[in-house]
């Protein structure tokens, strides 16, 4: 049996049948929290479609195994090609009918046939999402180093090679139909004295300029931001703040990313959601937890709580009719070291859903007149009432209708799909990426 006969009968019959095990026990479930929320005034068929419009991109990176700077115990069964990612990502969607959606690494995913690559990933009806160029490794045949930075680099030699790096970055995402260009710089120093801040800042300036200006008018660009790593005393976008000078500056096509491990612990980064939307300037998000640092840890696993706050303010941001944030995108940007990556995907998945949908939950009049009035305590009611619902008959339901999957995690073990591709492609594989 092929991957992708697998892949392709799971939508069909394998799903129908695992619901179909599932379906009594569900629908009590299900009804039990639709008649509450139901009895609260929410209309639970809004919600639903909410859930299942809501698709989050699976970056190509993600797929095999990550490690550390120590070792990496690569797991059976890694996606060897693009093709295979893009069947792994297929796989996933098939299941939960949620990651409609892969991001791809330059040059680490470089389609050698971009039709065919489209043609395929349109099989799995997915579409491709943000491109990330890569200017914090050297590749092979480079003349050139990153090792004292790209686009901030002291020698204009360099910053050309990364501009142009970026720019061939774009060309490959209109291939597939992309329409972003994620920079994450690891430009950055370790050492007090080494770089001046301020020239660091406008070379990065001047280049991002040059690559917004081969940005296609219907793209989007953003700009990550992190505070530490690969370096580790300064990098040059360190912070939000930062990230939205640069994009603010470049002009309306630039936006900051968030990524949830891009903070200094205990960071309040609701706020700094809330504060990106107010000025329309949140483009991307990359989901991951984080118990110290860029840790990459599956989202939800550590902070859910967080989360909720975070996906408070970011439905706020999008469904507030004032608001002139364009839709954010969505990508999981997590590294799997110990569990197989497809099941960690599908869990992460989950979790950003389980978020999305208790803040939807969230009585927004209520909660207002609570502020108004300075009244914590209701406040604080307010929003763990919505936090506290176990909202996963409603994300479950919302798959069923979709053809996907109740129970994504158990088909997955059920149907031995790690199993079938290790035999498939091998015990001994390396996915390339992180
Ligand atoms: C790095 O820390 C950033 O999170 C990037 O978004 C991403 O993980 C990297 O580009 C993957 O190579
Ligand atoms: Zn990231
Ligand atoms: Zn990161």
């Amino acid at each position: 049996m092929t991957y992708k006969f697998l892949s392709m009968k799971l939508d069909k019959q394998l799903i129908q049948d695992h619901n179909k095990k599932l379906h009594d026990k569900h629908q009590s479930g299900f009804s039990f929290i639709a008649d509450r929320l139901t009895t609260e005034g929410h209309d639970v068929e809004r919600i639903l479609a909410k859930i299942a419009a809501l698709q989050i991109a699976i970056p190509s990176w993600a797929l095999g195994t990550g490690g550390t700077r120590f070792s990496r115990f690569s797991g059976g069964g890694e996606p060897g090609s693009l093709e295979e990612k893009i069947a792994d990502v297929g796989l996933l969607h098939a299941i939960n009918r949620s990651s409609g959606a892969i991001s791809l690494h330059i040059p680490w995913d470089i389609p050698k046939d971009a039709k065919a690559i489209k043609s395929l990933a349109k099989e799995y009806d997915l579409v491709f999402d943000a491109v990330n160029s890569n200017t914090f490794q050297d590749q092979a045949d480079q003349e050139l180093s990153y090792k004292y930075g790209s686009l901030s680099h002291s020698d204009k030699a360099v910053r050309k090679l990364a501009i142009e790096h970026n720019v061939d970055v774009i060309k490959h995402g209109e291939l597939l139909g992309s329409k972003a260009l994620t920079v994450w710089l690891a430009d950055g120093t370790c050492f007090p004295g080494q770089q001046n801040f301020r020239k660091a800042f406008q070379r990065t300036l001047e280049s991002l300029k040059e690559i917004y200006t081969a940005l296609p008018d219907d793209w989007q660009m953003f700009i990550e931001y992190k505070p530490y790593e690969p370096y580790f005393y300064s990098t040059v976008i360190q912070d939000w703040g930062t990230s939205h000078l640069l994009a603010s500056k470049l002009g309306k096509k630039a936006y900051c990313l968030v990524d949830l491990g891009h903070h200094l612990p205990n960071t309040n980064i609701e706020q700094i959601v809330a504060t990106l939307m107010m000025e329309g300037k949140l483009g991307g998000f990359h989901f991951n937890d984080s118990k110290y640092g860029d840790d990459d840890l599956t989202v939800g696993s550590i902070k859910p709580y967080q989360l909720f706050l975070i996906f408070n303010e970011l439905v706020y941001g999008m469904e507030d009719p004032a608001s002139i944030n364009p839709p954010p995108a969505w990508m999981i940007d997590a590294s799997h070291n110990v569990k197989d990556p497809l099941e960690d995907l599908l869990q992460s998945v989950e979790a950003i859903k389980l978020a999305y949908t208790q803040a939807l939950l969230v009585n927004k009049e209520e909660l207002e007149a609570a502020r108004e009035n300075n009244d914590a305590t209701q406040a604080q009611e307010i929003l763990q009432h919505a936090y506290r619902t176990d909202v996963r008959p409603l994300i479950a339901e919302a798959r069923r209708r979709a053809g996907a999957a109740l129970h994504p995690i158990t088909l997955f073990r059920n149907l031995n799909v790690r199993k079938q591709l290790i035999q498939e492609r091998g015990l001994k594989t390396v996915s390339t990426g992180l």
